[in-house]
């Protein structure tokens, strides 16, 4: 009797091993986005999941969720943290609460110019921005281009930071982008990019920011139409997987996914200059106001406060701040 007890204990074990490993192999990751069907990002991680299942002979499956259906931004990066959700492309604004490194990028006018921020992403302060990240339970697979963010409304042009005073203005979460909106003189009013063209058309906010294909796709410039071209924030987004993940497959399993996932990447960066421009026109055939602002050094002086509070909370970021300004 005990000897049938033993081997029912070791089938029953055999049984749940294989099967726990069959699950653990064919095993659907699933995918977050927030934008809509056309949107670079969107047809960059359609892509990235048929590279993947394509170079893996179908080992690893991704299925992409768009759309934000499977929830908010802050909280599907908390999933995937967590492994609730596998792998996310990720704005790194509302990363940058949970990372303080890679909370760098979100200091208003740090990049010189997108060129500049790949250059920085591409050495020594890149690859710092990807340890914060890792420490935090998200490995980087690539970057994805999200261009220059700038400032719209439904009031007025804005020329100088005054012209902010007393505007509510839209952000994502993330305290930096607070407390850029409130050095200008503005209310800053975090909410989830779900909820911002209501709150535009509403009146609940005057205004919010955002890059030309964000703006374009949302349909905020039908609520907010004066566009004046701060370009305040140039933030990179990530393509990232749950830590966990990415540490039970093998060095060539991880090698696959990171050439699938940096092969989409090329293809969205690509696939975003291309709609950059073409949003821009289809807004501006709307009848968009642009507003240029050739000088903005007025805006760059008044964020002084912003850089203040980043370093004295994160005074060991010092060097990290000070290795992207002295990158050419
Ligand atoms: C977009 C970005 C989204 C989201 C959005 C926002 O440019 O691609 O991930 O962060 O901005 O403003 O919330």
């Amino acid at each position: 009797m005990k000897h049938l007890k033993r081997i029912g204990l070791f089938v029953a074990t055999v049984v749940l091993i294989i099967g726990f490993s069959v699950s653990v192999q064919a095993k659907e990751w699933r995918g977050w986005n927030i934008h809509v069907a056309g949107y670079p990002n969107t047809v960059a991680m359609d892509k990235f999941a048929e590279l993947l299942s394509e170079k893996s002979g179908g080992k690893m499956t991704l299925k992409m969720y768009h759309s934000g259906t499977l929830g908010s931004q802050p909280d599907a990066i908390e999933q995937v943290r967590i492994g609730g959700l596998e792998i996310g492309n990720f704005n790194m604004g509302p990363i940058g609460p949970i990372v303080p490194e890679a909370n760098v990028v979100s200091l208003p006018f740090i990049f010189k110019d997108v060129d500049h921020m790949w250059r920085v992403l591409d050495g020594e302060a890149g690859k710092m921005m990807e340890a914060g990240l890792a420490k935090k339970g998200l490995v980087t697979l690539a970057w994805y281009d999200a261009g220059a963010r700038s400032f719209y409304n439904s009031k007025k042009p804005i020329e100088a930071p005054a012209d902010v005073g007393g505007m509510k203005v839209r952000v994502m979460n993330n305290d930096l982008y607070s407390g850029m909106i409130s050095a200008l003189g503005g209310n800053p009013s975090p909410m989830a990019f779900a909820e911002v063209y209501q709150s535009l058309k509403t009146g609940v906010v005057d205004g919010a920011e955002n890059n030309w294909p964000s703006y374009e796709s949302t349909g905020h410039y039908e609520v907010a139409p004066i566009y004046s071209n701060s370009q305040h924030l140039i933030i990179p987004e990530i393509v990232c997987i749950n830590a966990d993940v990415w540490k039970s497959l093998s060095p060539e399993d991880q090698k696959i996914l990171k050439e699938a996932a940096q092969e989409s990447a090329i293809l969205q960066r690509d696939l975003w200059k291309k709609r950059e421009k073409a949003s821009e026109e289809k807004v501006l055939a709307a009848g968009v106001k642009l507003n240029e602002i050739p000088d903005k050094s007025a805006f760059q002086a008044a964020m002084k406060p912003v850089y203040d509070k980043y370093l004295k909370d994160n005074p060991d970021l010092k060097p990290l701040v000070e290795l992207i300004q002295a990158t050419p």
